[in-house]
């Protein structure tokens, strides 16, 4: 039997359709690929989670944990996480270093309410689509809404209008929960965790809500530094690294500075993966190729490095 395969390079593809395409990959690596589901969205999609080994049966293998789309608009990021699944297990011969030691957690679309919007009504929808106490205004910053630190100085707003608002209290939007869920599964094992949005070709590592810098900031810096460094090297592109805080603003509720804070990563990261399109969220088809080849030099870098340390 033909199983489907879904082209991550020829089109954006829908919550629906990306679930359906993870459904398909047990059946076709039933020793390497797992899909397990944590829960639902507000509007009742189911919030799947693929995990992949290397099938030599080994338990408890330190965990890179990567999610995708926590922001609705942001388009290239499930597709990149589309791409790392499809380098990880059909392109396994060339991979493999990275799965021998480590297995990987992957979450393509954590904001499914608001990626569904994004495909049906406006392109442009960053948060949740949860009703607030505004009638008003609709859905909350899941980069906003994560409990450490939530809601500290002015990395957050109060406002259920804006596009930062971090909700009434920590986690009270069923996508944040799952998502902590799966951080906190893997928190005895968790080396890296990298979250992927757009855009701003940045490594952005925690703090976000504090200027101060966390116990090995260095390290987790040279893990970005050698993302850097394998970016320039074959394309020329150029990413900035540091913590949030100083690279672009203060930042309250996100969920690098929770993984780092309460899940034990040892390495917690945001990739803002490049500009593209109009308003630099929506590239065209046609960009998707060079966006994840680059943006995969890059990562594959990093978990080459995470997993010499
Ligand atoms: N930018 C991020 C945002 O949520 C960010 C910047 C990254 C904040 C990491 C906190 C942590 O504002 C985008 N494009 O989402
Ligand atoms: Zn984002």
């Amino acid at each position: 039997i033909q199983l489907p395969h879904l082209e991550v390079l020829e089109a954006f593809y829908t919550h629906s359709e990306i679930n359906d395409y993870l459904d398909t990959l047990p059946d076709r690596f039933p020793k390497r690929a797992q899909v397990k589901q944590f829960g639902w969205s507000y509007e009742r999609r189911p919030l799947k989670v693929l995990t992949i080994t290397n099938g030599d049966g080994r338990r408890n293998k330190p965990v890179i944990l990567v999610d995708g789309t926590v922001h609705a608009r942001e388009w290239i990021s499930p597709s990149m996480a589309l791409y790392i699944i499809q380098q990880l297990l059909d392109n396994y011969v060339e991979n493999q270093e990275l799965l021998a030691d480590f297995d990987w957690v992957i979450v393509p679309v954590v904001n499914a309410d608001g990626y569904e919007y994004t495909h049906t009504d406006s392109r442009y929808w960053r948060k949740t689509r949860r009703p607030t106490s505004n009638p008003e205004c609709v859905g909350t910053d899941l980069n906003r809404n994560f409990g450490y630190e939530w809601g500290h100085d002015e990395g957050s707003s109060a406002d259920p209008c804006e596009d930062i608002y971090r909700g009434e209290q920590p986690f009270d939007q069923p996508e944040s929960q799952v998502l902590r869920d799966v951080l906190l599964h893997y928190s005895d094992r968790l080396t890296w965790y990298l979250s992927l949005h757009s855009y701003g070709n940045y490594f952005l590592l925690p703090w976000g809500y504090t200027k101060d810098f966390p116990d090995h900031y260095q390290d987790m810096m040279s893990v970005a530094e050698a993302g850097a460094m394998a970016i320039i090297h074959s394309t020329n592109g150029i990413y900035t690294w540091g913590s949030t805080y100083y690279v672009l603003y203060p930042t309250s509720g996100d969920t690098a500075d929770f993984a780092l804070g309460v899940a034990n990563a040892t390495v917690a990261m945001t990739m803002e993966l490049p500009a593209a399109g109009f308003l630099g969220f929506d590239p065209w088809v046609s960009h998707i190729d060079g966006l994840v080849t680059e943006s995969w030099v890059g990562v594959r870098a990093m978990a080459a490095e995470v997993i010499r340390r």
